[in-house]
């Protein structure tokens, strides 16, 4: 083959590439003229061997020319075919300007997270600093230092879900969700010195059926006040300016016997109906009954005093607690306690 065949030989092939309708045809192409095994230019350059010496270099030049047509081809035509492929893939998707803007959806807190803050603050007017504890609790703080021992009744109101303890299993000190937030109180009196004013809210759990009005894992707020001379008037005025801070300045508050292992004595509180204050026996938010029960609370128990190293003839406490979802359902007019953790936006975004 002469040099003049060559140059039609990359004619040829660069018209065919240039009409390559598609990476396929093009990789074809590609083969049939620089293919390792039978592409025509690798054929032609094994024939420079049998050439006169006098006609190789012109040979060899048009040669290198014809590589680099081919070559040149192929690149330009690829780079086209990839171009084109991608118009193609980003067709649909073009700006329109003309569009109106996205709605920016601003997020908020959660109604129990409101709850909570609410009650921090309340509570903070009242002097009382809040804290948090662990979740996950020895058996001691959330039973035995509350004058709960194994093989008490109160063990059973308090179905609990024990947990294998990850560090060694050791049933001598067994884990659990801790039941109520009581266990960081005895922690805090076990750290501090009174006089102690702290609420706890938090996170806690109980081997329980769900229904409207309960869940296995729900929240809490505990408070406790441990000073000199301290008696039920305090813990009376504490809960009524508490009651009056939520629910509203005219609200009364009504006290009942009731029973805690870790208090003595013990009461039931209720506040009287917001939405009615007695007067509609149909009444939507009390049922008829004109109260609202929302916490209990107590003196804190000698013993369990005794046991964190206080002199229980110096020093008294009170405590109390409640329920963060039934607070947050009272205030909402909510009437699932579910709705809270089903996580739709349509409903929690009303508050
Ligand atoms: C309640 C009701 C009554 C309470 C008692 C204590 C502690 F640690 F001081 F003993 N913490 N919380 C208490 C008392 C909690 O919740 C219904």
């Amino acid at each position: 083959m002469a040099g003049e065949d060559l140059k039609d030989l990359a004619d040829r092939a660069a018209a065919e590439i240039a009409a390559a309708a598609d990476e396929a045809a093009l990789e074809a192409a590609r083969v049939r003229y620089l293919g390792r095994k039978e592409g025509a230019l690798t054929e032609a350059t094994k024939r420079i061997a049998a050439l006169p010496p006098n006609e190789k270099p012109a040979y060899g030049a048009a040669l290198n020319d014809a590589k680099r047509r081919i070559g040149a081809a192929l690149d330009q035509r690829g780079a086209a075919l990839r171009e084109s492929a991608l118009a193609r893939d980003l067709g649909g998707e073009r700006e329109d300007m003309t569009l109106p803007p996205r709605r920016v959806r601003v997020g908020r807190l959660h109604p129990i997270t409101q709850t909570i803050r609410e009650v921090s603050r309340i509570f903070g007017t009242l002097g009382f600093e809040t804290v948090e504890g662990p979740e996950i609790e020895w058996d001691y703080y959330n039973f035995e230092a509350l004058n709960i021992p194994a093989g008490h009744p109160a063990r059973e109101k308090w179905d609990t879900l024990w947990i294998s303890n990850p560090l060694g299993d050791d049933p001598s000190r067994p884990i659990l969700g801790r039941t109520h937030t009581s266990p960081m109180q005895v922690r805090v009196m076990e750290k501090r010195k009174p006089p102690i004013r702290v609420v706890v809210p938090g996170r806690c759990y109980r081997y329980e059926a769900t229904d409207a009005i309960r869940e296995s894992i729900f929240f809490q707020y505990e408070g406790l006040a441990i000073d000199e001379k301290l008696t039920m008037a305090d813990l009376k005025g504490t809960l009524y300016a508490f009651a009056r801070q939520v629910f509203g300045s005219d609200r009364k508050i009504r006290f009942r016997i009731d029973y805690f292992p870790f208090t003595e004595p013990s009461a039931e509180i209720a506040f009287d109906c917001f939405a009615c204050e007695g007067r509609d026996p149909a009444c939507h938010v009390c049922g008829g009954d004109g109260w609202i029960e929302a916490a209990g609370c107590g003196m804190v128990h000698p013993d369990v005093l005794r046991r964190v190293g206080y002199d229980p003839s110096q020093y008294q406490g009170f405590a109390f607690g409640g329920g963060i979802e039934r607070l947050a359902m009272l205030r909402t007019g909510a009437p699932d306690i579910r709705l809270f953790y089903q996580n739709d936006l349509r409903y929690l975004e009303q508050f």
